[in-house]
């Protein structure tokens, strides 16, 4: 019995140990870095391809000479590997000791994604590009030299470990033109015993600590499309950041965004349907997933059928003259029809709304009588809802009348009177003979 006892402490401490080092890696922590690597480079001609990586402080300046602005840029380089694999950084503090300050500055920190150079070789000339949208940025008060001064550089620190890179590096500048003989110094790690060398504090969380899912938002504004269209999906994160977003449209297979892009709306439909949702890198997914219905998509243009007219024979000076035509629209209706004319082919065209008649399932509009001879040629537009348009533009025989000229009516009216009589007789005497 007891050596089974003591078997199984023994076990338990081997796990105990194991899993110790797991815990450490999982707490809260923080470390203080030293620069690696801290110099200057200086844009002035004959220094460009000066190196400053000895000298015992770094500088910043900016000023102008003739027409010609010249700069001194500082330049950091920071090793991250004792910053564990799988934590959250949420402080990242870059902090340097003033020297000498000429006058007030504003230092901006930028990040830098090439970390291949050295103190001792780096140069105006050789620089790598940096970010040119800094971090933050720090006011650095005349006549406080000996003082500690601190930036936030946590993008430049998230964005190396994001890209599994263990060197960050940080480039300090001001970009308002200050006085001639003016800059800012600070200590580099060279000087005295250093003591004063820039330092970074990065503080970081384990990400088991991170038990909220992502929240993913849309921006779909809730209206008619005419076209294919993008939904982006943005995803924020508090603690480990977003995975991944994913999403299905019309209950079809699921997508990530990573892969497939954003949901690509290309089905005419007045309620499409897309569900997305986002996974945390700690695991945690959104639930319930969200779903956004009424997504509206409307390609096709109205269908004008050929129109009818009333009278569809001559036409008087005196009469006016309805059109009658079908219109319909696939997915979101028919919103509006519209006839317009014009007259001698004139360049006005006068509009008239096209009214439904639900009674025969057409759209009607009068056109008012003209003078005699009147040429008249319409042409109807219909939009749908979507803000689709289709037109029969009234080049078409059919779009065209003439109101009878004058003489014509003179020779109409009489025979159309003696017609007229001609019938009335030939029916009295079939009835009453
Ligand atoms: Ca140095
Ligand atoms: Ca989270
Ligand atoms: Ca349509």
């Amino acid at each position: 019995m007891k050596r089974a006892c003591t078997t199984i402490v023994a076990l338990g401490i081997m796990i105990g140990a194991a899993g110790f080092v797991l815990l450490v890696e999982a707490r809260p922590g923080q470390v203080t870095l030293t620069a690696i690597d801290d110099t200057y480079v200086n844009s002035v001609e004959g220094n460009v391809d000066s190196n400053y990586g000895a000298a015992y402080f770094l500088r910043v300046s900016k000023w102008q000479f003739s027409s010609t602005v010249y700069e001194r840029l500082t330049w950091l380089k920071f090793d991250l590997s004792s910053v564990p694999d799988g934590v959250v950084v949420d402080v990242a503090t870059l902090q340097l000791h003033t020297s000498t300050v000429v006058e007030t500055y504003t230092v901006y920190a930028h990040s830098c994604s090439v970390s291949s150079w050295t103190e001792l070789t780096l140069t105006y000339s050789n620089k790598p590009s940096f970010n040119p949208t800094s971090m933050s940025s720090t006011v650095i008060l005349a006549g406080t030299p000996t003082k500690w001064y601190n930036w936030n550089v946590i993008d430049a620190v998230r964005n190396s470990l994001n890209n599994e890179a263990n060197l960050v590096t940080i480039v300090l500048r001001e970009t308002t033109i200050r006085g001639l003989l003016s800059f800012v110094s600070f200590d580099s790690k060279e000087e005295g015993n250093g003591a004063h060398a820039p330092k970074l504090i990065v503080h970081w969380i384990p990400v088991t600590d991170d038990s909220n899912p992502p929240t993913t938002l849309h921006d779909y504004d809730g209206l008619w499309h005419t076209a294919d269209f993008t939904t982006t999906l943005t995803a924020t994160d508090d603690l480990s950041g977003v995975a991944e977003t994913y999403y299905k449209i019309n209950d079809a297979p699921t997508q990530n965004v990573s892969a497939h892009g954003q949901p690509l709306i290309t089905m005419e439909n007045a309620n499409n349907r897309l569900e997305y949702w986002s996974i945390d890198k700690a695991g945690n997914e959104e639930l319930p997933h969200k779903i956004l219905t009424g997504i509206k998509l409307d390609k096709t243009c109205p269908t004008i059928k050929t129109p009818s007219r009333t009278p569809d024979g001559e036409t008087f000076p005196d009469q006016s003259v309805k059109v009658s035509v079908n219109v319909t629209d696939a997915v979101s209706e028919v919103n509006n029809v519209t006839l317009s004319y014009t007259t001698n082919d004139g360049a006005t065209w006068t509009d008239l709304p096209m009214n439904y008649n639900s009674s025969i399932n057409l759209y009607e509009a009068t056109i008012p009588s003209q003078p005699s001879s009147t040429q008249v040629r319409y042409k109807i537009v219909s939009y749908d809802h979507a803000g689709n348009n289709a037109t029969l533009d009234g080049t078409e025989p059919y779009c065209t009348y003439q109101v009878i000229p004058e003489f014509l009516q003179l020779l109409i009216m009489p025979l159309f009177i003696i017609a007229t009589l001609l019938a009335v007789i030939v029916y009295r005497r079939k009835h009453f003979m």
